[in-house]
């Protein structure tokens, strides 16, 4: 329906094979592009060439497009500047060569240090009864203090919410505790790299020291490396914006206000550095006017998900319709229709995560990506499309 020359480009995350929602599934959606990754490859190895045509042929054969990777994993030891950083470095840049040669040259990458996307309950109840992920303050607080029992933890929190998280310990079963620290260190989306207790720990004791000045001046050295390989290659980097964020666990986050994007985007002034604007990540904080974001960036943005969220008490939210919510998803796309057209570009945009709608009609998939919930989300915004351009 979008495959012009220039406009929004549908698209669709895809987990790789194991992902029990099928291409052939995709298809049906409308969806014209897939966001995927070579998943089964640990974080800092190679992406081969052959293995990246391997799943583009998979994902063509199908009558889709590989149009972004999502993600291209910075490897724990370049964001603490220790280790192997150098050798993970030349890594990346033979890896984003190898996707630039196979024609793949949207990238989606992130710098929250440790973890990816965090939620205390990826089975949430709303309003019209389906599932929906959820990001509570004060359970967070009480994983902190109570289960991972991080040192000087309290010094993050007001007295009022610790009370109430310790409330919420002394009254949670042993089975709540242990489904909460699974969700916790539950690790990345689509990958078997999740985090035991202990190596969680330690993922998290590698940052103490690391200030989010000292932690920007490391991101600052892998982009000096990568964007001028991104440039020779015609790739865009986007970034995505931290998720939720504010700080948490009491580690550096770079990438969650508007002043903090003006700063990383600033680290490198080319327009191969550039934005994945998520406006569920970045809506999770009130103070960011998604709106205006948008406007600012339009020229960087290379990549969107969109998704809303709702806020219900200080930093706690939950993911709402992509329609509903806080985010003013009208004005949100109307920009990026408009700037696409300006630019002359296929802007890619994926209808991020979903609820999980009709549950015994669904088979289990991975947390926020239900076939039913996203496809909602990607009608929806399907019909707001047309009806903007019109
Ligand atoms: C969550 C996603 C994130 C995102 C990465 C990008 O569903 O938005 O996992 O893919 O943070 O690097």
């Amino acid at each position: 329906m979008f495959d012009d020359t220039t406009g929004l480009e549908e698209t669709w995350r895809w987990y790789g094979p194991n992902d029990p929602v099928k291409l052939s599934f995709v298809r049906q959606t409308g969806a014209t592009g897939i966001v995927t990754a070579l998943h089964q490859i640990p974080i800092g190895a190679v992406w081969e060439q052959q293995q990246i045509k391997e799943r583009k042929e998979e994902i063509e054969h199908h009558g889709l497009t590989w149009s972004v990777v999502e993600s291209l994993p910075i490897h724990e030891d370049i964001k603490t500047h220790s280790g192997n950083f150098l050798e993970y470095i030349e890594n990346y840049k033979i890896s984003l060569g190898n996707l630039a040669a196979q024609g793949v040259r949207t990238i989606c990458y992130n710098v929250m240090p440790v973890l990816d996307w965090t939620r205390t309950d990826l089975d949430y109840t709303v309003k019209d009864g389906s599932s929906a992920l959820n990001f509570d303050w004060v359970t967070l607080c009480a994983f902190d203090l109570f289960i991972l029992k991080r040192k000087a933890a309290e010094e993050a929190y007001s007295e009022e919410v610790i009370n109430w998280a310790k409330e919420w310990f002394d009254q949670s079963t042993p089975s709540e505790r242990k489904t909460l620290t699974k969700t916790m260190v539950a690790g990345l989306p689509g990958t078997d790299q999740g985090f035991e207790m202990d190596h969680f720990k330690s993922a998290v004791a590698r940052y103490e020291g690391i200030s989010p000045d000292r932690y920007l001046d490391h991101i600052k050295y892998f982009l000096q490396e990568i964007i001028p390989v991104a440039e020779k290659n015609n790739v865009v980097m986007c970034v995505h914006p931290d998720d939720p964020p504010f700080d948490i666990l009491g580690l550096p986050r770079i990438m969650g206000t508007e002043a903090q994007i003006s700063h990383y985007l600033n680290l490198y002034n080319s327009v191969n550095h550039g934005l994945t604007l998520c406006t569920g990540s970045l809506g999770a904080n009130p103070d960011n006017n998604i709106v205006a974001i948008t406007k600012k960036y339009q020229d960087r943005i290379h990549f969107a998900h969109l998704r809303n969220v709702t806020n219900y008490a200080y930093r706690s939210f939950y993911e709402d319709n992509h329609l509903e919510g806080s985010v003013d998803m009208p004005a949100v796309v109307q920009i990026l229709i408009k700037a696409a057209e300006k630019r002359k570009i296929l802007l890619p945009f994926r209808p991020d995560h979903g609820h999980v709608l009709a549950k015994e009609c669904e088979p289990s998939s991975y947390p926020g990506y239900p076939l039913i919930g996203r496809m909602r989300g990607l009608a929806e915004i399907r019909g707001l499309v047309l009806g903007l351009k019109s």
